[in-house]
């Protein structure tokens, strides 16, 4: 239900984090059913519908559509903040800063002298146009294997993983996402630089933030999923060509582009392989797969889940080394993707 999303993006603009999170909640709830909801007696009876999410739905299922959601769409401050916010490197706290100034349009920012953009940003808006447009499942394969081929000239040992919407399934993302590592712990150290050079020299390599490893066991978990994880991890910019897309559609662009290639966002992450378990089922996704998840551990399992680990409070240990042996969490993790598949 997109409908559930926009009003939990207007609430995070708000800074309203408990109606953002039911609103998700509700969206992922409604996302996983088998058909879409039609009248009122199918919703009863569904957890984590408040009622906020009733109204909302009720007033759809009545009118054809929702008027608060209509006067949200209309909002000034929601539309100059959802443009803003859509922008690679723009945060909610900038885009509220421009709001603040009167900016509404991209021009303006571009065009208003006494706005400092950062390196990420000024990437996000000289690509702005390609890497607002959706990368396909063809696209997103046409990188594996040039990021594949990438990793084993390096080291032939490296395992590399597709995570993120298109290990979920998902025929589009806003980014492609993988997991890199190499089965000798500290190996993997290294490998994220040299990967960057080797696309660098590749001519491929358009925008990289890398950041170092902040990796501190004596640290985890963290209980907090909104915190980012401690891997090392890159942020990227790629230049795809044409030729290396395969399926008839090729490339995703506008109609009148002819330059034969298009600039495509990609996150890659390198964990110790004593961690890809956890780094793998976290990375994942999706987001509210991995709230759920992280819930049902601390208030089902009196478990600590994160991206690093899983701690036993009762027994005081980290199981991180048992998971890998023992079934329980697979268990969980299957039990729930298919109670609420949700993409
Ligand atoms: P995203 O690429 O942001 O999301 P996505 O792949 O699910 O969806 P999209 O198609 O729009 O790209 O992140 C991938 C998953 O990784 C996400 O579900 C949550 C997780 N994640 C972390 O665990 N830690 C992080 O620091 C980030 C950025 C994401
Ligand atoms: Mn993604
Ligand atoms: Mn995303
Ligand atoms: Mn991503």
């Amino acid at each position: 239900m997109d409908v559930m999303e926009e009003l939990a993006e207007s609430s995070e603009f708000n800074e309203s984090k408990g109606p953002c999170l039911a609103f998700r909640q509700a969206a992922s709830v409604l996302k996983s059913l088998p058909s879409a909801v039609r009248c009122l007696g199918a919703i009863q009876g569904l957890p984590w519908l408040g009622e906020h999410t009733k109204a909302v739905m009720e007033e759809i299922l009545t009118f054809g559509r929702s008027f608060k959601v209509e006067e949200i769409r209309c909002d000034e401050r929601y539309q100059a903040l959802k443009l803003f916010t859509s922008v690679f490197g723009v945060g909610p706290k900038t885009a509220e800063k421009w709001y603040r100034r009167g900016l509404r349009s991209l021009k303006e920012i571009l065009t208003e002298p006494n706005i400092q953009l950062n390196r990420m940003q000024r990437a996000g808006f000289l690509y702005y146009s390609d890497i607002s447009k959706a990368v396909s499942k063809a696209e997103a394969e046409a990188l594996g294997c040039i990021i594949e081929e990438t990793v084993h000239w390096i080291a032939p040992d490296a395992v590399l993983a597709l995570t993120g919407g298109f290990r979920r399934g998902k025929e589009y993302g806003h980014d492609v996402d993988f997991l890199l590592t190499v089965p000798e712990m500290g190996k993997e150290e290294g490998l994220l630089l040299h990967v960057i050079d080797r696309l660098r020299d590749q001519g491929i390599l358009l925008y990289c933030d890398h950041q170092g490893s902040t990796f501190d066991v004596s640290k985890l978990p963290s209980c907090r999923f909104e915190d980012m994880d401690h891997f090392q991890k890159c942020f990227l910019i790629l230049r795809l060509e044409e030729g290396q897309v395969e399926g008839e559609r090729g490339l995703q662009r506008d109609p009148g582009d002819s330059r034969g290639w298009r600039a495509v966002r990609v996150d890659l992450v390198a964990p110790p392989v004593d961690r890809y378990a956890f780094a793998l089922l976290g990375w994942t996704g999706s987001k509210q797969f991995g709230r759920d998840l992280r819930t049902f551990a601390r208030k089902e399992r009196q478990m600590l889940l994160d991206n690093h680990a899983l701690y036993d409070k009762t027994k005081r240990n980290y199981s991180y080394r048992r998971l890998l042996r023992r079934t329980s969490l697979p268990i969980w993790v299957w039990s729930m993707w298919s109670l609420g598949r949700e993409m």
